[in-house]
């Protein structure tokens, strides 16, 4: 067998770390248990006509109770790492002030049975659930005291946990949860800012960022390490020839300004700024220092590249390619298929920013599953999109992307935010009315790769 590998198929470097995600809103339910506090998401979803179906996340997959059920089925896949987030608001019910110990405990629990199971724990300080006070109080992100509360919240969750959990991200997708719950009004808050102080709160997410990494490096254990889980916009070379490429860094480098480009660089760059005029955001010298406070690695989640690209002869030195309108998806629309864009997510980080440790946070495929009366669900489509984004990834490993492992994107199928139970994830089916869960095809096809490190 090759190093670390299957005897057939390509392979991984021996030690990749194979695991799977989740969220605490998508998949906790018990919303009002052991004294946590309401969150965003609680409001959002339960306005009518935000969420389709006017779901909610009340019950999701009642990941509160069934935590240990959902190890035994992490296990099963052979997966040695579990992404997850904590919900801000079990542990401070109004975002700040006193501590929630019962909040705590779960997460204590939790992270005690992983690693009894032989699984690290990788913990998220913030997937979205924004603690509904710090909202009414600060306007949610537009306040800057958002941003301090966060530091605050991220140093004592690195003291609570650092003893156990070695890997933390701050937040999750900044694009997402500014521009969809801030921007585009279609996730929680559900605000349509317009220019300038769409790109304050920006800047206060990703001063949160820095804020969070600074409070974990002074309250963690000397070994604790933390990260950012940015969905990073990919541009795609069309053709995989120098010119294009180079072309594809420049605009991956733009794409990202406000987000991971000002993160690991420390300043927005020259065409951002040009852009936004009068409608720039706000900031200091300091600021930016604290931004881009060093990261020990960086988690990308990745599912559609933001375009593919070809060299130009203009300003920019690149130029999009649209869609073509029968471009497949997967059941999301914004999910434009192109197992490629993992490679080149993973080689952009390394040649642009020179990052020396990548995790693909997030990636995985939604569609129609459908229960057979024998209990199987027959997801051929997924399966197919594990064989092609992996054997991407496996070609960018190959090139010499440092990247250490891959969590798909979800283990259960829960609660997708806007799209609620109608679009599904997991590697395992959610049956919503007895809350079992049940194996598909694709969890299979995961648990062959996990064991061989190889895409089969
Ligand atoms: C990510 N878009 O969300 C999140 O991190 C997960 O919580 C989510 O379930 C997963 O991807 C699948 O959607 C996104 O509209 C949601 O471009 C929407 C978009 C992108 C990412």
């Amino acid at each position: 067998a090759a190093a670390g590998g299957g005897a057939h198929g390509l392979s991984f470097p021996a030690g990749f770390l194979w695991g799977t995600a989740t969220a605490s809103y998508q998949v906790e339910g018990a919303v009002n248990v052991d004294g946590r506090g309401p969150s965003i998401w609680d409001t959002f979803s339960h306005t009518p006509g935000k969420i389709a179906n006017n779901d909610t996340g009340d019950v999701a997959c009642d990941f509160y109770h069934r935590y240990k059920e959902d190890t035994q089925l992490i296990k099963s896949l052979n997966a040695k790492a579990f992404r997850f987030s904590i919900a801000w608001s079990r542990i401070f019910p109004t975002g700040k002030g006193a501590p929630n110990q019962k909040g705590l405990d779960f997460y204590n629990r939790l992270v005690d049975e992983l690693l009894a199971n032989g699984i690290q724990p990788f913990a998220t300080l913030y997937h979205w659930d924004l603690p509904q006070a710090l909202q009414d109080q600060y306007k949610g992100w537009q306040g800057r005291e958002t941003a301090q509360a966060f530091g605050d919240y991220a140093g004592y969750m690195a003291e609570k946990l650092s003893d156990r959990v070695k890997h933390f991200f701050t937040l999750n997708e900044l694009w997402t949860f500014i521009q969809l719950g801030y921007g585009d009004g279609v996730f929680a808050p559900g605000l349509k800012l317009p220019p300038a102080e769409l790109n304050q709160a920006r800047h206060h997410a990703v001063l949160a960022h820095g804020l969070a990494v600074q409070a974990i490096r002074a309250h963690g254990r000397p070994d604790t390490r933390v990260g950012l889980a940015e969905n990073i916009k990919v541009a795609v070379p069309y053709i995989e020839t120098p010119e294009h490429i180079k072309a594809a860094e420049i605009a991956t480098r733009e794409f990202n300004a406000g987000y991971t480009t000002v993160i690991l660089e420390g300043k927005y760059t020259d065409t951002f700024l040009k852009n936004a005029g009068a409608n720039a955001p706000k900031f200091t010298a300091e600021d930016l220092k604290i931004i881009s406070s060093p990261l020990d690695f960086c988690g990308i989640n990745i599912y559609n590249p933001e375009a593919y690209v070809r060299a130009a002869d203009n300003a920019e030195g690149y130029e999009k390619i649209p869609f073509a309108k029968s471009h497949p998806t997967s059941t999301s629309k914004w999910e434009l298929l192109a197992p490629e864009v993992l490679y080149w997510g993973a080689r952009h980080m390394q040649n642009i920013w020179k990052v020396k440790e990548l995790y693909i946070t997030e990636n995985g495929c939604s569609g129609t599953d459908e229960l057979t009366p024998e209990n199987r669900v027959n997801d051929t489509d997924r399966v197919a999109f594990l064989r092609g984004y992996l054997s991407q990834l496996q070609r960018a490993v190959t090139d010499g992307a440092p990247v250490k492992g891959y969590f798909y994107w979800s283990l259960v199928d829960n609660f997708e935010w806007a799209s609620g139970y109608g679009i599904r994830f997991g590697l395992f089916y959610m049956d919503y009315k007895t809350l079992k869960r049940y194996p598909k095809a694709s969890a299979e096809y995961f648990r062959t790769m996990a064991q061989q490190n190889a895409v089969l």
